[in-house]
């Protein structure tokens, strides 16, 4: 029993639930990018427990979201779009500083979304890099020229000390079961197309209502 329990699973699956999260209509939903977030954290506690302050955080933000989908309005967290235009036109979103409204969905997912840019850049450098490169690099890189500028010193320490201990590159690729390194790479040019929609359809969003800099 113990081993069929303990299917592995693999990182397709992760990056197929992000291709879900985008409707007809170029919305994103929500359900799915909470569920797409739900499998990057497992995939994240699979690679040890130093990691566990970073999956700790994001889940947290993820009991935020399924909060409000599973509250009483939560018909109006269908999608992103549905929930800033419902936190604003109601005055649910703290813009200027923290206040009563720090669970808010807006500055919530604002936190994933920014950490959604890292993944995007740290997607491209694996499908890209060759043999040799460093794991560690490439997740050092990718954070420094995003998440890490909305970190304070000791969160960017305490970061660069987890990504020292990733595993080598062909290690990382046994992790994400997905097979021989070229079907890596082919998985990935496949969904990184979608991950960077996601990530745009929700940035404009996010400027056109000023709430990139929510508190
Ligand atoms: C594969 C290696 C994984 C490396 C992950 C790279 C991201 C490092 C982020 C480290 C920060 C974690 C500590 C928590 C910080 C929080 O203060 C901030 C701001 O939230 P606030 O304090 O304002 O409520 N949280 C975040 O920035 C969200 C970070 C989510 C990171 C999720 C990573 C998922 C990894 C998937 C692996 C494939």
């Amino acid at each position: 029993a113990g081993a069929s329990e303990q299917q592995k699973f693999s990182f397709q699956e992760i990056l197929d639930t992000f291709k879900l999260c985008l409707t007809d209509s170029k919305e994103v939903d929500l359900q799915h990018y909470v569920d797409g977030w739900r499998g990057l954290i497992k995939f994240l506690n699979c690679l040890g427990s130093i990691f566990g302050f970073i999956s700790k955080d994001a889940s947290s933000k993820i009991l935020i979201l399924v909060g409000h989908l599973k509250g009483e309005n939560g018909s109006q967290y269908a999608t992103i779009q549905s929930m800033v235009k419902y936190e604003l036109e109601k005055d649910l979103v703290d813009v200027t500083k923290r206040g009563i409204h720090q669970e808010s969905g807006c500055r919530t997912l604002l936190r994933l979304h920014r950490a959604l840019r890292w993944l995007e850049l740290f997607l491209e450098r694996l499908r890209t890099s060759s043999e040799e490169d460093k794991t560690s690099v490439m997740c050092g890189e990718a954070y420094n020229e995003s998440l890490s500028q909305y970190h304070p010193w000791v969160i960017r320490k305490a970061a660069g000390v987890a990504f020292h201990v990733l595993p080598g590159r062909p290690a990382f690729f046994e992790v994400m079961n997905v097979g021989p390194p070229e079907q890596v790479v082919a998985m990935l040019g496949e969904a990184m197309p979608l991950i960077s929609e996601v990530y745009d359809i929700t940035e404009k969003l996010y400027a056109q209502h000023n709430l990139l800099d929510l508190p």
